[in-house]
């Protein structure tokens, strides 16, 4: 039985911090799904949204979360596809309009009427969690529902973030921001994918986890000298890498990443630092015929590859728990940079 009351981080007021209480659990309309969450991955994208860095409005109250597993315990009567009983995952998509010319070419997350867990509604940081029946995505029985969790946002981005760049295999990617949540995900999914790795983060225990997850080369940020140098050298010939992917949360690799990237190589802006700006040498950008975008999340159909990827046993996801009473602490961590993979919170029975 779903009972009336449930425990929640509930963000008050611009910068928080999360109130761990007692809230409603929700009622599911007509084309939503009531998931019981167990799991649920903490994104920087949450603490962003509580520190209201962005140029987006927020709903507040907030119950923030967007990487959320668990299980339909209920269901609307227009919901499809999806039963009670099923595993599923909602993710930063929540629902969107779904009529709209973005969402009929699959590119909802461009939808000027998309929803967004933990943002514009209540997310995964509570037991009980509502999502569009079009948008959950459909977990296979198998997958631990820890593990996955990660994959509901950074797996799917970082996933989508490597298509959309056009690295093509054997190729050498760049990575900025490897050790972090999104980072020791893409690093997998680069190398699942054919591409060579280059990671770039800072610290010891970053180095060690990225040479563990299959990077050629970890060059850290806080120590090198020459950084464009370095990166280059670790690049077949020299010429500087196919594809930077940019996850970290400060401006300056979003200046400095064309001058490492190779003449027709691409330049993937991902991470969304507050305030910041992307900015590069007209001249270099035009003589070395760069590519310079964006990549936000990814569609429906990247959700269930990115999962499947995971299903298949080829992205280990490198996290540790804790309850969900602790997300101020792991906020705090986050804050720091101190956090290497992710931090996935477990919710009350
Ligand atoms: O759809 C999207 N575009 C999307 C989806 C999900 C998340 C975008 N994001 C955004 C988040 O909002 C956030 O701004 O991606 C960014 C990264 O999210 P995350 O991976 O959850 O953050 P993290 O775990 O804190 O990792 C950030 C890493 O960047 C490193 C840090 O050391 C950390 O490991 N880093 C920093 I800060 N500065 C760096 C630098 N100069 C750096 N690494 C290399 N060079
Ligand atoms: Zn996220």
């Amino acid at each position: 039985t779903i009972p009336e009351k449930q425990w929640a981080q509930v963000v008050e007021k611009k910068g928080g911090p999360p109130i761990y209480k007692q809230i409603p659990v929700p009622k599911p309309g007509p084309d939503e799904v009531l998931v019981k969450i167990r799991y649920t991955g903490v994104c920087h994208t949450d603490l962003h949204a509580m520190n209201g860095d962005w140029p987006l409005p927020l709903k507040l109250p907030l119950v923030g979360g967007h990487e959320g597993a668990g299980v339909v315990v209920a269901k609307g009567e227009l919901a499809r596809g999806i039963e009670i009983g099923d595993y599923a995952g909602i993710k930063w998509l929540n629902g969107s309009c779904l009529s709209c010319e973005f969402c009929k070419t699959s590119d909802e997350p461009l939808c000027a009427e998309a929803q967004l867990s933990g943002y514009t509604v209540d997310g995964t940081f509570q037991q009980y969690a509502i999502g569009k029946a079009a948008h959950v995505c459909k977990l296979p029985k198998d997958v631990p529902l820890d593990a996955v969790a990660p994959i509901l946002c950074a797996g799917i981005t970082v996933y989508k973030g490597l298509k959309e760049s056009g690295a093509r295999p054997g190729q050498t990617v760049a990575i900025v921001g490897a050790g972090g949540g999104l980072g020791s995900l893409a690093q997998q999914y680069a190398k699942a994918m054919g591409l060579r790795v280059i990671a770039i983060d800072g610290g010891d225990e970053k180095h060690a986890e990225c040479e563990s997850l299959g990077a050629e080369t970890f060059v850290d940020f806080t120590k090198s000298k020459d950084l464009v140098a370095d990166v280059k050298a670790a690049t077949p010939g020299g010429l500087g890498a196919h594809a930077v992917l940019l996850l970290a949360v400060s401006e300056k690799p979003f200046q400095q990443a064309i001058d490492y990237a190779r003449p027709r190589g691409a330049v993937v802006a991902i991470g969304l630092p507050a305030h910041a700006f992307l900015k590069a040498p007209v001249f270099d950008t035009v003589v070395k015929m760069i590519r310079i975008k964006g990549s936000y999340v990814g569609n429906r159909q990247d959700g269930v590859e990115a999962v499947d990827f995971f299903a298949r046993g080829l992205i280990k996801v490198p996290f540790k728990t804790a309850p969900l009473k602790k997300l101020p602490e792991v906020f705090e961590l986050m804050e720091q940079g101190k956090i290497a993979g992710r931090y996935v919170l477990e919710l009350p029975e």
